[in-house]
């Protein structure tokens, strides 16, 4: 049993990779998101690798599972980030908009198709004043429009507009009465819950090594979150992300091993 660690440093990214064998996983926290910082979590795998001890943090647990999962070739539906001709659905990320012109940008582009984030961005009025310019069916759902759970519970009860969850995943799930969708980040939260809402598996900016792991989780035909394929990346082989589909065919070797530095 051979377990290795890597660091990479991509233009706009940096993690590790965990070779165990010849299977590989992706440990990469992203500041802002994740919990831990990269620091934290190589100490972590580090531990493992030499001492076994059992892993707690969430991108150590994805990465290690992931170092156990042959990758399957995929071909599935993608969320395209910004409203692009051709893809099934759409996300568009509204948090860093004036609220003004997120209502403008909403109402160019609504549709059942649409998936909005506003990254909990807004005070609940700012989010009620988004709300009354549109009905609840104008969108698929509307991921994380305020600051706060409370805010987040008494939005929904007013406005029964379709939520999504994702920074707030952690809560008590049947609080939220217009609840759709759970958005579920592994790098973020460690793995896949089961749930019996809709999952939308999502990325954290990983590299495509990250990103084949999570199109390997999905286990539904809602279109996946994916749509963050770096141009300069650590896959030999690179993920063919257009028209809507996200598609890899499985071939050796999986990984440009010279864009990675052994520390393990
Ligand atoms: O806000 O969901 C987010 C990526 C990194 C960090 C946060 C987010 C995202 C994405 C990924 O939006 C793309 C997607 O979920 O469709
Ligand atoms: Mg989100």
């Amino acid at each position: 049993m051979v377990k290795k660690l890597f660091r990479y440093q991509l233009p706009k990214r940096e993690g590790l990779i965990l070779q165990w064998d010849d299977l590989f996983g992706e440990i990469a926290p992203l500041p802002g998101f994740s919990k831990e910082t990269l620091q934290e979590a190589e100490k972590e795998v580090t531990e493992w690798i030499l001492n076994g001890a059992s892993p707690s943090l969430p991108s150590v647990r994805f990465g290690i599972a992931s170092a156990q999962r042959p990758l399957q070739s995929v071909r599935l539906r993608l969320c395209s980030l910004g409203p692009k001709p051709g893809f099934p659905a759409w996300k568009l990320k509204l948090g860093h908009l004036p609220l003004q012109e997120a209502i403008r940008f909403a109402k160019e582009h609504k549709g059942p198709h649409v998936r909005l984030d506003c990254n909990r961005a807004w005070s609940l009025d700012e989010a009620l004043e988004f709300a009354s310019h549109f009905q609840p069916g104008d969108f698929d759902y509307l991921e994380e429009p305020v600051k706060t759970v409370p805010e987040l519970r008494e939005f929904s009860r007013i406005t029964r507009f379709p939520i999504a969850l994702d920074e707030s995943i952690d809560t008590d799930w049947s609080q939220i009465p217009s609840l759709k969708t759970i958005v579920v980040k592994p790098t973020i939260v460690g793995g896949a819950p089961k749930t019996h809402l809709n999952l939308v598996l999502s990325s954290a900016y990983e590299s495509g090594l990250g990103l084949l792991h999570i199109a390997n989780l999905a286990r539904n035909r809602l279109p996946i979150g994916l749509d963050t394929v770096f141009e300069e990346d650590l896959l030999a082989h690179p993920i063919q992300s257009s028209a809507g589909v996200f598609a890899w065919n499985k071939e050796e070797p999986l990984l440009n091993m010279d864009r990675l530095c052994r520390v393990l």
